[in-house]
């Protein structure tokens, strides 16, 4: 009966109109009369939210209703961004809301700005995670996102005297976007210990007891489809003290402050985001976030399975579980303790079904990422999962042992415990042992990850173990959303949008790569994003930028195997080469703008330095007279999904510029690609696989390979380290102070000169600034510069978060696509 009463929501502009006024009247309890943007902002978001919740509450149905095998995607980071232009995009009334919203007295764009990113990610780990929601949802893939609801995102980053300054990141006073599920609840145990029963016939069961409890709540975050009713669940958990407010007992007794404290250090636990990037620091309470979001998330799961009714069997039938990097290998634990003290499984059926259910992709082959914790800190806060470790350690190496006696030195190196002081248990060996798939990100990741970190692994599992799967990115936000001309001029020759549903459509635009119009309103959108570039950096920074100079742009996380410095020496480079330029040489030159972003982690030192570099630099070239606009330098602050929609679609040429063998995969160099731009980089991550797609005249590579790396590092221990020559003259000029206090960069100079260079800056230097040569030459001809782009964009199509998905569904989780008509 209730189905009557079932509603699709607005679809014109009055019924939007209707909603947004009932929203700010009742649900805000304001007047329109004193409705600012805030407001306005708010009654959208809810009027859509409204319609995405009558689609979400369908979809759950129907993948119940048909038993459909689900996927769990989880990811300790999500990196969302905003949701209202999405969820106007996806649900297709985008226009609709324009023209109610005008109606109502306010720009759309204004509105969209009003929203606070959901910035629960570091980088290129957490922004994948969303894309693949995004494209999960899109492909009508029965999906559930599980990660943690963090108080804090990322910190916000504020540039002060050129220093990066951390400011907290409270983004929870109004989101619209989430559910409180406060019916949804798990408690969670720590500390405490185990005892061992032994039943009448023998059989030994573990209790896990005493301890502490924290309570998971949910909270939901609906996730629409591009084009299509499916609404995804993004279900992320929050901590607060089990015993509710805070304990009474306590609290009756007098003990107010310690109850009190009690429900602090409880939701503590789900209070901030990590900052850290691609380094494991080995924190108690970062092992306590994981293990109380993969306890909660596991729960949840077993309690679903668990309606079905099935047999246990089955479970890897109904569920596939995808571990984002290893920081949810606590899972493979926790499930097996359910079933085998929980459930009273035997612990080989048991294990066949935890195998099985399990894929780890790994994002990262740099020593300081892998995730190592100590047994002594597992002993402590997680007892029965440290016992069931070494349960799973010792069949694995018996197995291992069985298959290639007398190799004792492999037993070492393979174990999850490594035997070191104190001992520490490795969480990517356990992942591998844990799961039936183990993936890279790009194809020289996934080779080097079988060649070098899990090279045994490869012998004892057979290769089949180990695959690829190429990252991708949404199109709907990295393309329509964030550049909507060009979305639309595509459409106009591709016969509509969909090609954002099937990206490999952009081929059709390839005819179009020397058609004299065409071109030229490819060259309009590229300028008019530069423009609005430009007016982004002139509000933030107050330098004025050219628009018709050539942009070029890094913005990614702060790292030294990234090497922003290698950048900005080069930068350097040319402000010398300038300043030497007669007036005639000068004339020839192509102006340009140097842009870089992204945030340092607050406690890696080296990368707070490269930035106050940048900064420095900046400072003395921008109001260099005699240099004018043939180069500017700017930092922009704050680097986020948001700017990033606003910068990527400015770039003429980006910098992905890792050292070889470093950068897994990057996503970023897809998305400048897919926007119009072109990229200078390193033979590194789907750099590789973008430069085979779009071929080799229309990307500038440079540098040393992956494979000459060790040799070079080698040769820089033991033999002699002569640096390149325009480097030391780089150096030379920052020594001489040029661009100030000389000691503030003595460390970053000292890491490549007297260190080792590790990261091979000398070696790739000169390469590097002869390209960047060739990026100049290239980009005075930009009759075929915009060819190379419009060809490169053409070609792209590979890159598309929806290949990559698929790939996944059909290749590790075995699941099948589920659309309205297929259900009810
Ligand atoms: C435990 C500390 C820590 C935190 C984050 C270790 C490792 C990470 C991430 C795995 C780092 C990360 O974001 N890796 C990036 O993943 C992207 C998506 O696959 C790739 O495109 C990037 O190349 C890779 O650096």
């Amino acid at each position: 009966a209730w189905k009557k009463y079932q509603t699709k929501g607005f679809s014109t502009k009055e019924e939007f109109e209707k909603d947004v006024v009932r929203h700010v009247e009742t649900t805000l309890a304001r007047s329109m009369f004193n409705c600012d943007e805030t407001a306005a902002y708010a009654a959208a978001s809810l009027a859509f939210r409204d319609r995405l919740i009558t689609e979400w509450n369908r979809t759950q149905q129907r993948q119940t209703f048909t038993d459909s095998k689900r996927v769990y995607y989880l990811s300790l980071e999500f990196l969302m961004g905003r949701a209202l232009d999405n969820a106007m995009l996806n649900v297709g009334l985008k226009n609709v809301a324009k023209e109610g919203m005008s109606e109502l007295g306010f720009r759309i764009e204004d509105i969209i700005e009003q929203e606070h990113d959901a910035a629960l990610g570091n980088g290129g780990l957490g922004r994948l995670a969303a894309c693949f929601l995004d494209s999960m949802a899109s492909l009508n893939y029965p999906a559930w996102g599980y990660g943690l609801r963090y108080r804090y995102g990322i910190f916000k980053q504020e540039i002060v005297d050129g220093y990066q300054v951390e400011v907290p990141d409270y983004w929870l006073d109004f989101n619209p976007w989430e559910f409180p599920r406060h019916d949804i609840t798990v408690d969670i145990q720590f500390y405490g210990n185990v005892r061992k029963y032994q039943d009448d016939k023998g059989v030994q069961t573990a209790v896990w007891e005493g301890g502490e409890i924290v309570k998971a709540t949910a909270f939901d975050v609906p996730i629409p489809g591009y084009s299509t009713p499916t609404t995804n669940n993004l279900r992320l958990w929050s901590s607060k003290a089990a015993s509710g407010e805070f304990d009474f007992q306590k609290f009756n007794s007098g003990d107010y402050e310690s109850s009190v404290a009690d429900q602090q250090r409880a939701e503590t636990i789900s209070a901030v985001l990590y900052p850290n990037d691609n380094l494991e620091r080995g924190k108690e309470l970062r092992l306590k976030q994981q293990y109380f979001w993969v306890a909660a998330s596991l729960y949840d799961i077993v309690r679903r399975f668990k309606k079905s009714k099935r047999a246990w069997r089955e479970f890897p039938d109904q569920v596939a579980i995808q571990l984002n990097d290893t920081h949810p290998t606590l899972a493979i634990v926790e499930l097996q303790r359910i079933l085998i003290d929980l459930e009273g499984l035997e612990w080989d059926e048991a294990w066949s079904i935890v195998s099985q259910t399990f894929g780890y992709t790994n994002h990262t082959v740099l020593p300081e990422a892998l995730e190592k914790w100590s047994v002594p800190l597992f002993q402590n806060l997680l007892p029965r999962h440290l016992q069931i470790i070494y349960e799973i350690n010792l069949f694995f190496l018996q197995s291992v042992e069985r298959k290639f006696p007398k190799e004792r030195e492999l037993l070492a190196r393979v174990s999850i415990i490594e035997e070191s002081q104190p001992k520490m248990v490795r969480m990517a060996y356990l992942a591998i042992v844990g799961s039936h798939k183990v993936n890279g990100v790009a194809e020289l990741h996934s080779d080097l990850i079988k060649t070098t970190i899990f090279k045994d692994f490869v012998r004892i599992f057979g290769p089949d173990k180990f695959t690829n799967v190429t990252n991708g990115i949404t199109p709907r936000r990295w393309l329509h959303q964030a550049n909507p001309r060009l979305s639309e001029l595509i459409a106009s020759k591709t016969g509509g949008y969909d090609f954002l549903k099937d990206l490999t459509m952009l081929n059709k635009l390839e005819q179009f790569a020397d058609d004299k119009e065409f071109k030229k309103e490819w060259q309009e959108i590229k300028y008019a994003n530069k423009v609005r570039l430009a007016k982004h950096i002139k509000a933030t920074t107050g330098v004025t930028v050219n628009p018709s100079a050539l942009f070029d742009i890094q913005v990614k996380r702060i790292h030294e195997y990234k090497r922003q410095q290698m950048n900005i020496f080069g930068v350097i480079h040319r402000y010398l080469t300038i300043k030497a330029m007669s007036p005639e040489e000068r004339k020839k030159l192509a102006p340009r703008v140097s842009i870089f972003g992204g945030k340092a982690a607050p406690g890696y030192w080296m990368a707070k330095t490269i930035i106050h570099l940048v900064n420095s630099v900046g400072a003395v070239i921008n109001k260099d007279a005699d240099v004018g606009d043939l180069l500017k330098v700017i930092f922009l602050e704050d680097y986020n999904v948001s700017k990033a929609e606003t910068i990527i679609p400015a770039s003429d040429i980006s910098e992905h510029i890792s050292t070889a063998g470093t950068e897994a995969s990057g996503t970023s160099n897809m998305k400048f690609v897919l926007n119009g731009g072109l990229i200078i980089g390193t033979c590194d991550g789907a750099n590789i696989e973008i430069t085979r797609e779009v071929g080799e005249n229309n990307i500038f590579l440079f540098g040393n390979l992956s494979e000459d790396v060790d040799e070079l590092r080698h040769a820089h221990t033991y033999g002699r380290h002569e640096l390149d020559p325009n480097l030391t003259k780089v150096f030379d000029s920052i020594k001489s102070g040029t661009f100030g206090d000389v000691n503030s960069f003595s460390a970053l100079i000292g890491a490549i000169e007297d260190h080792g260079d590790y990261y091979l800056v000398s070696d790739d230097f000169l390469s590097y600034i002869q390209t960047q040569d060739l990026v100049d030459q290239a980009y005075k001809n930009q009759d075929e510069w915009v060819s190379k782009c419009i060809i490169s964009v053409a070609r792209m199509g590979f890159f598309s978060s929806d290949r990559c998905i698929n790939e996944y569904a059909e290749s590790i989780w075995n699941i099948e696509p589920l659309t309205p008509e297929d259900g009810n």
